[in-house]
């Protein structure tokens, strides 16, 4: 049945009228928001509930998708497209006097997760209701999301963003689905009447978990799968024992805040609690609902995956070993194939010091029984590989070693299936990073490069794109996105070419509004915008873009009748908050670009624009106005990267090493259509064995670019002699851990060829759209179903 706009505005205005009990047009965005939202939900309770019976009854296998991160983005539109009813509704409030843009807006981004790893989960639900195939979110209500950033005098400062401040319409508090967690105390374990030994609990805390459920729609399809989300509370039958506010706090503080490191592992005892708390939650929850099927525990695998992204959910193999043995009283061997056979794993790391590794005695108090199970799971581990291997690898590969606990060690040893997130990833981490693991379990290393939901990120983020494309080759590609390629045929088209050159320069114009108002810096929309958008990270070098700029001015100060391309530099990064060196390099963009952009010697040739709180709503607008995407990481430390996948699509050209997911861009759009600089990973690990990488050296023997260092330290840049300091000793003194003075010859390099092709718009444009035309590749359903297939074992419910 399709929704007529006036049937819209009738039940739009009596969930209003219902909610607020006055007249709507007086009302606020916020309000008109709240009431859309509301009405959407009830529109699609009857999918949401029909979805889960029929799960239930066909008993169909479902996948659980345990992550400490879900970076949804607003989820208004979102929603709007994927029921059908977007234009409706839109065209609906327009009849009523409301302006549609301005109303969705006033919805919050809930940033409750650091980057890539948070978006990657929210992409993948979004595909995997999309595909019909039978999943679940499980994750953490984080009560204060990640931090908000200003800006204060270019230094980062971080605020708290309180995102539940007027509600979240989306969510359905289950207060009859609450479970109970339990931490510290003692497990001793003694003999029951049957002669299994079972643990006995003292004085241990129980927290109850509350889930709230957020629909996850699917397009076009009638498919709600649904994302739980666990909140820590105090069970109302203990909440005598707790005497004071600062004991209350301690059950609430478990919930409280996201951690806000991206790629840097800190052993504290909160995080940890955190991690048991949403696993022992999430998994609670699956059994209890398997228990409603009536079948026999051998057939768990067979209903139920668990999927763990990265390490930080590793606890849910020994929560459902617990589970099975000391509550189901299932035999070790047992209890082991069943948890094996259901557990997944993704890596999304190479950093050494992105590692979780818990100190033993953090876990046995913490958590004393899963303490003994994990010890178990180690011990058995040893058991069985020493006759097969060296002791040397063997011991190479146990859980814990040193004192701690280590958490991929556990998670591979726990898992079926062990993947990374690009082709290149997935071969470090077999021959390098895990290679002891890859040895001995070469069937469980896959490769799953990551994608990205082209509805969000073209359909809705680039309404005009979208209708070019949907014009020359149908619409087909919105289901099919591999249809996309169709579009290449149109790449000697003289008119296609124009019109996709008048879309960006639009999307271009839309930016620089936003930079106009937010930011009071005027841009030029015909100049070339350059955009770099990704957590702040040495290893991501945003040092070397800086770097570049600095080369650049120092030309145009040379000689200001220089005849060079105008550029917009766009930065978009959150440091964490106690990474010290990222938040200089924050400090430092923001010198330079209050430099550059007031500097009348420079006018409309370069401009630097930091935007303040980048995340999903602001990448939305950058995106779609970018031209080229920087994914310039030291090659072999971007596991994969998705920023990159988003611009291609919208028609940026990369500027890339040969890194994470950049070498399948590579492959996909061809060496022609892409701009390759800098050591590839063999290079780098062949400097690492040898030893023979001199920062110095470079620096004094190029004198080009010791200019452009030393303005970090002559005074050149104002007003940054501490962040100068530190980051040119870093880059020279102290070796410059990432190569950045080694690949910037070859960046600058390449930036030439991408200014001079800029010369030739029918040249840019041709291939700015056959890097659209081949980033359907990317699609996170295509991933998805990669998935579902190799290591889910899920089928889609759709009809075929
Ligand atoms: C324990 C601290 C910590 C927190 C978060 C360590 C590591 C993480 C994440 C795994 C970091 C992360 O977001 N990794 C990114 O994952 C993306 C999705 O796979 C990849 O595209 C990025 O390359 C990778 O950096």
């Amino acid at each position: 049945m399709v929704l007529t706009t006036k049937e819209f505005r009738e039940d739009f205005s009596k969930t209003f009228e219902g909610l607020y009990a006055f007249d709507l047009s007086e009302a606020s965005p916020i309000q008109y928001y709240t009431a859309l939202g509301n009405y959407l939900k009830v529109y699609s309770a009857d999918n949401w509930s029909h979805t889960n019976q029929a799960y239930l009854e066909h008993q169909v296998k479902q996948v659980y998708y345990f992550s400490m991160e879900f970076l949804p983005g607003r989820m208004l539109k979102s929603n709007l497209l994927n029921l059908g009813i977007l234009d409706t509704v839109r065209d609906g409030l327009r009849e009523m006097g409301l302006d549609f843009e301005v109303i969705a807006r006033a919805e919050v981004d809930p940033a409750l997760g650091n980057g890539g790893l948070g978006r990657l989960a929210s992409c993948f639900m979004d595909s995997i209701a999309s595909l019909g195939i039978p999943g679940n979110g499980n994750g953490i209500r984080y009560r204060y999301g990640l931090f908000q950033q200003k800006f204060v005098d270019g230094y980062q400062v971080e605020l708290p963003e309180n995102w539940l401040r007027d509600g979240n319409v989306w969510e359905v508090r289950k207060e009859n689905k609450a479970v109970m967690v339990r931490f510290g105390g003692q497990a001793i374990l003694s003999e029951d009447p049957d002669g299994r030994l079972k643990p006995i609990y003292s004085q241990t805390q129980n927290i109850l978990a509350v889930p709230y459920d957020t629909g996850m729609i699917g397009y076009q399809n009638e498919v709600v799968n649904n994302l739980r989300l666990w909140s820590a509370e105090i069970p109302p039958e203990e909440e005598i024992h707790y005497h004071t506010i600062a004991d209350r706090e301690k059950v609430n503080q478990i919930t409280e805040v996201l951690y806000p490191d991206d790629s840097n592992y800190e052993g504290q005892i909160l995080r940890l609690r955190q991690e048991y708390f949403f696993t022992s939650a999430g998994v609670q929850s699956i059994v209890r609902y398997y228990k409603q099927m009536v079948l026999t525990w051998q057939h768990f695998p067979d209903k139920v995956a668990i999927h763990i992204n990265d390490t930080h959910p590793a606890l849910c193999i020994p929560e459902l070993m617990r589970i099975l043995l000391d509550e189901e009283g299932l035999s070790w061997e047992q209890a082991w194939e069943i948890t094996q056979k259901t557990m997944s794993y993704t890596n999304h790391t190479i950093l050494q010091e992105a590692m979780e590794k818990w100190p033993v005695r953090m876990v046995q108090e913490l958590v004393p029984r899963i303490y003994q199970i994990i010890e178990e799971i180690n011990q058995r581990h040893i058991d069985k590989k020493l006759p097969l291997y060296t002791p040397e690898l063997t011991y190479r590969t146990t859980i814990i070693a040193d004192g701690n606990v280590k958490m991929a060690h556990l998670a591979i040893i726990g898992s079926h299936s062990v993947n990374g997130v690009a082709k290149l990833h997935t071969e470090i981490l077999m021959h390098e990073v895990l290679r002891d693991f890859y040895q001995m379990y070469p069937a469980k290393f896959n490769n799953k490069t990551n994608g990205i939901t082209q509805r969000r990120w073209l359909h809705l983020a680039n309404e005009g794109l979208t209708k070019l494309i949907d014009n020359k080759i149908g619409t087909a590609w919105k289901t099919n996105p591999s249809e996309l390629k169709l579009f290449k045929s149109f790449a000697n088209n003289e008119d296609t070419l124009a019109q996709l050159a008048e879309i960006k320069l639009e999307n271009k114009k839309q930016f620089a509004a936003y930079a106009e108002k937010e930011m009071g810096i005027e841009l030029d929309p015909t100049a070339l915008f350059d955009v770099q958008i990704k957590r702040l990270h040495a290893y991501k070098r945003q040092l070397l873009n800086a770097l570049h700029i600095l080369d650049r001015y120092l030309k145009i100060k040379d000689d200001p009748d220089l005849d060079i391309q105008p550029r917009v530099f766009i930065f978009g990064a959150k440091a964490a908050p106690s990474y010290v060196y990222a938040k200089q390099i924050i400090k430092l963009i923001n010198t330079i670009a209050d430099m550059v952009n007031n500097d009348p010697a420079i006018g409309n040739k370069i401009k630097v624009v930091f935007v303040e709180n980048y995340g999903v709503s602001l990448a939305e607008l950058i995106i779609p106005a970018a031209e080229v995407s920087e994914q310039i990481s030291l090659a072999g430390k971007e596991a994969s990267g998705t920023s990159n996948m988003k611009l291609m699509l919208n028609g940026a050209l990369t500027v890339a090493t040969l890194d994470g997911a950049n070498v399948e861009i590579r492959d996909f759009v061809g060496e022609d259509n892409i701009f390759l600089f800098g050591l590839n990973d063999q290079e780098v690990y062949a400097f690492y064995e040898n030893g023979t990488y001199h920062s110095r050296d470079i620096y004094d023997s190029n004198p080009r670019l010791q200019r452009v260092l030393n303005t970090f330290i002559d005074g050149t840049i104002p007003g940054i002699e501490t962040e100068g300091r530190v980051i040119f000793d870093s880059l020279v003194q102290y070796n410059d851990e990432y190569f950045v003075l080694k690949d910037f010859e070859s960046y600058v390099e390449v930036q030439e060829k991408v200014d001079q092709l800029y010369q030739d718009p029918m040249a840019w444009n041709q291939k700015s759209l056959l890097n659209i035309a081949s980033s359907g590749p990317f699609s996170a359903d295509f991933t998805i179903k990669r998935y579902a297939e190799e290591i889910w074992k899920t089928d889609s419910q759709l009809p075929a």
